[in-house]
């Protein structure tokens, strides 16, 4: 086993489950593959480890970064916690449920660090190209180490695809946006809401980013916030100075139009259009095309791709489910690679991916959503050593979180779950989300 050489690209959540994943089993004593991690920035943690940067970093690469100052968890930490690695193992207390990036870069670097995996990354070297050789059956994998501007060419028996998949923005046009007299961004730009503070700002879309970057200006200080809906409203019970609206149709200076004909004078247009599935450096025949969905195109279990299935892809679903799915991924993959997990062949592949978007596509509403997912850790935990949790606990904290939202979008954040994992209760945080403008690690652990 120790011959065969793993490529993980990406050092997020994700590449860093399929780096614990391995070293659990070396761990055991059991001998691992050679497993070598590429990450493009200069830290782990992916989207978790910030930067002001926009656009072109200092080498010329494309920013990953679209997480902003202030994010606090969009769902309750109580549905993501490691399995292996509690909140109170890391902080030595169980603390709130809705922790800023902060507290959860601390915490998602706290497992790796125990874990002693760091010299299996080669930071600021992005992937430059994948290609699968058929006469070797391995994959030719080229890097490039920035700092030295040196690339290389390596062969892999596997390749694991972490690179996440919220950093390249879906963009769309609209009439007259080439003559807006404001500032027009993607959210994947979009760093500090203190730039809004009193400015009148258009948003479109109505998934996370629009509610959580709407929210997040409405806290600091924004004077209107207009969101408009391509396919329906959000409908919470918004703040006074919050409307929804149909979709731009147009804009004639600061003036927006809407499909319902109404108007609106803005400063600032924030394009909440989310993003694509963007792997440039993967040739054709490896490359995965799919919707931001559940159930992804071409994936066997949701992580092998199915014509290739000694490539693997992880975190790659739209997420109810985040650090723990990518833990039962990295750890399904791990088990695929030592031979341990056999794959059936092309036939059953491609039904099980069938059956995944059949059942998707019959899903009713968000509850269902969050139990097909949750059934879907439930499926692949079942089948490796990952630490077993109740899913079951989990699916709930998120239909509190959904209940929560209804009752006051800005009042979520104020509510406590208990751990799946150990079975305390978060403590309330000390101070309303609302009035909590200081976002600190110090700050948000100063609980109890
Ligand atoms: P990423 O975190 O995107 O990490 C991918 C890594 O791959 C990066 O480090 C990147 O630099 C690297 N990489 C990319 N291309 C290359 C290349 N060619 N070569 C080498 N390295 C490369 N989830 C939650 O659970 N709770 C939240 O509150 C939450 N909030 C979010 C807010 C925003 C604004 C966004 C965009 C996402 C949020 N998410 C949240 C979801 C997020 O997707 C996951 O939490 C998680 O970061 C996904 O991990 P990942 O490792 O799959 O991808
Ligand atoms: P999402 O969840 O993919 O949502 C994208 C939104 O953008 C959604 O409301 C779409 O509306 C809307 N959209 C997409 N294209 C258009 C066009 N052309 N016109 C108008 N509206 C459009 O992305 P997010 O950025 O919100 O969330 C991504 C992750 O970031 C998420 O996992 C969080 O954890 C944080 P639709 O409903 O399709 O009409």
């Amino acid at each position: 086993m120790a011959s065969k050489r793993v490529a993980v690209i990406g050092a997020g959540p994700s590449g860093l489950a399929q780096l614990r994943a391995f070293q659990s089993l070396a761990q055991s004593g059991v001998e691992v593959p050679e497993v070598v991690c590429f990450e493009k920035q200069a830290d782990w943690g992916g989207l978790w480890n910030y930067t002001w940067r926009t656009g072109l970093d200092e080498y010329g690469e494309p920013v990953h970064g679209s997480m902003y100052r202030y994010l606090w968890s969009n769902g309750p930490k109580e549905g993501l916690e490691f399995a292996d690695y509690s909140f109170e193992e890391h902080f030595g207390k169980q603390i709130a449920s809705y922790p800023p990036r902060a507290v959860l870069f601390d915490y998602i670097e706290g497992r790796v660090k125990k874990a002693g995996v760091r010299d299996q990354v080669r930071f600021r070297t992005p992937i430059r190209q994948v290609d699968w050789n058929e006469s070797t059956q391995q994959f030719s994998v080229r890097s490039h180490d920035l700092i030295r501007d040196v690339e290389t060419t390596e062969a892999f028996d596997h390749v694991v695809v972490a690179s996440g998949h919220f950093s390249t923005p879906n963009v769309p046009q609209f009439e007259g946006l080439d003559r807006f007299n404001g500032r027009v961004l993607h959210a994947h730009d979009f760093r500090d809401a203190v730039e809004f503070r009193e400015k009148d700002i258009l948003i479109i879309g109505t998934s996370y980013s629009a509610e959580d970057i709407g929210s997040q200006c409405w806290k600091y200080g924004a004077k209107s916030i207009t969101v408009s809906h391509r396919t329906a409203a959000m409908g919470y019970d918004w703040p006074d100075n919050w409307v929804e609206v149909p979709l731009l149709t147009s804009v004639i200076g600061n003036t927006c139009t809407f499909k319902d004909g109404t108007t609106k004078e803005v400063d600032a247009i924030i394009l909440c259009t989310g993003y694509q599935h963007h792997f440039p450096f993967m040739s054709e025949d490896l490359r995965l095309k799919t919707a931001n969905r559940l159930a992804t195109a071409d994936l066997y279990k949701g992580v092998a791709y199915v014509p290739n299935p000694k490539l693997f892809y992880l975190g790659m679903q739209d997420q109810w489910y985040t650090f723990n799915m990518f833990d039962a991924q990295a750890w399904w993959a791990r088990d695929v690679i030592m031979d341990k997990i056999e794959v059936p062949d092309d036939t059953a592949m491609q039904a099980d991916v069938a059956d995944r978007v059949m059942r998707e596509d019959a899903i009713g509403d968000d509850y269902d959503a969050i139990r097909y997912q949750g059934d879907y850790v439930k499926e692949l935990i079942a089948e490796t050593d990952y630490p077993s949790f109740d899913v079951d606990g989990a699916n709930e904290a998120f239909f509190q979180w959904k209940k929560h939202k209804k009752v006051n979008i800005m009042t979520f954040r104020d509510n406590a779950y208990r751990s799946v994992i150990t079975g305390t209760m978060a403590p309330v945080h000390h101070t309303p989300w609302k009035d909590a403008l200081d976002d600190s690690k110090e700050s948000y652990l100063a609980n109890g």
